[in-house]
């Protein structure tokens, strides 16, 4: 990736992946150099599933953020693909981001970690997110633990929510970014499919209403997209569970809880694409759906 090609015009073009814990904010901080949301967020571990990539342009210069699942134990087909996944963008990018939580310090997470970047043979910059949660004494202690980790070229605290310290860390990944071509169009965001653009906006509003094993056990998958009159799309999604019972709370009492995660995924889904839409969502059992290799395949995590 990144090489110079005889006829591209003089550009640092690349791609820097996003390592580090569930929930440090690897999607926020992708989402706000992008300026667009190209990852859904919450506040569940584990939240994003597949490597995203998500472009940013300026002059001469097109960063492509990969962001990754959050490095964590393999429990499942689901997560085992999810940290080969996470492995092979490492070792095929030019550059790494690792993320870490100025309020909760390094812990043996972001040290593990680190021991998996000393490896992959690419320059890595860390980001200590969330400094708007964190006292000043605590943020300047994750910085001091962040540099004896010994990794990183440099070390930024910054707050992926309100935006602080985020211009001179993204000018430093511009700033190690080979020459090379442009990856993507220039009004393109993110190279994941529309469906899976669409499912995952569903599956945020999940995310947002529900606790403990359930945000674990759904996934989305997004069924039918037709547009009967030219201002109206429709969508037809399944959410996926695994038990009966989990099948019962995202349907809730009188049908109240797929009702609001409809009409909240309806808005986020209008915002995005700017016109009318009408999202019909069903509930369906699906049987240990996470251990399942062909389910999987299906739904693109791989
Ligand atoms: N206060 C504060 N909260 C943040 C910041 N960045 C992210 N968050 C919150 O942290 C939670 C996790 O954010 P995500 O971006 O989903 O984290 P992630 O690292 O992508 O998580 P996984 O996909 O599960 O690995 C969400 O509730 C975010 O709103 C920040 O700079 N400040
Ligand atoms: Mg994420």
């Amino acid at each position: 990736m990144g090489q110079l090609s005889a006829d591209a015009p003089a550009t640092r073009s690349g791609f820097v992946a996003l390592a580090g814990r569930p929930n440090v904010g690897k999607s926020t901080l992708a989402n706000a150099i992008v300026g667009a949301k190209v990852a859904i967020v919450s506040d569940k571990p584990q939240t994003t599933r597949r490597a995203i990539r998500g472009v940013a342009n300026g002059p001469g210069w097109q960063l492509i953020l990969i962001d990754l699942p959050g490095v964590q134990r393999p429990r499942d087909a689901l997560t085992e693909r999810m940290q080969h996944r996470v492995e092979r963008e490492l070792a095929d990018a030019d550059g790494c981001l690792l993320v870490v939580n100025a309020q909760q310090g390094i812990g043996p997470g972001d040290r593990f970690i680190a021991e998996l970047l000393r490896r992959a043979p690419v320059p890595v910059t860390i980001a200590v997110n969330k400094i708007d949660r964190a006292e000043q004494a605590r943020t300047a202690a994750t910085l001091a633990a962040a540099a004896e980790l010994d990794v990183a070229d440099e070390i930024f605290p910054v707050s992926a929510r309100t935006g602080a310290g985020m211009p001179s860390l993204l000018a430093h990944l511009v700033g190690v970014l080979p020459h090379g071509p442009l990856y993507f169009d220039a009004a393109q965001r993110s190279d994941q499919s529309p469906t899976v653009i669409l499912a995952e906006l569903v599956r945020e509003q999940v995310l947002s209403r529900t606790r403990e094993e359930l945000p674990h056990a759904v996934e989305v998958e997004v069924e039918e997209i037709d547009y009967p009159r030219p201002e109206l799309v429709r969508i037809q999604a399944v959410l996926l569970t695994e038990t009966e019972s989990q099948k019962g709370i995202l349907i809730g009492a009188g049908g109240r809880m797929i009702k609001s995660i409809g009409v909240a995924a309806r808005r986020a889904i209008e915002r995005e694409l700017g016109t009318r839409v009408h999202l019909e969502l069903a509930v369906s059992v699906r049987r240990h759906w996470r251990a399942d290799e062909r389910v999987l395949d299906r739904l693109g995590i791989e």
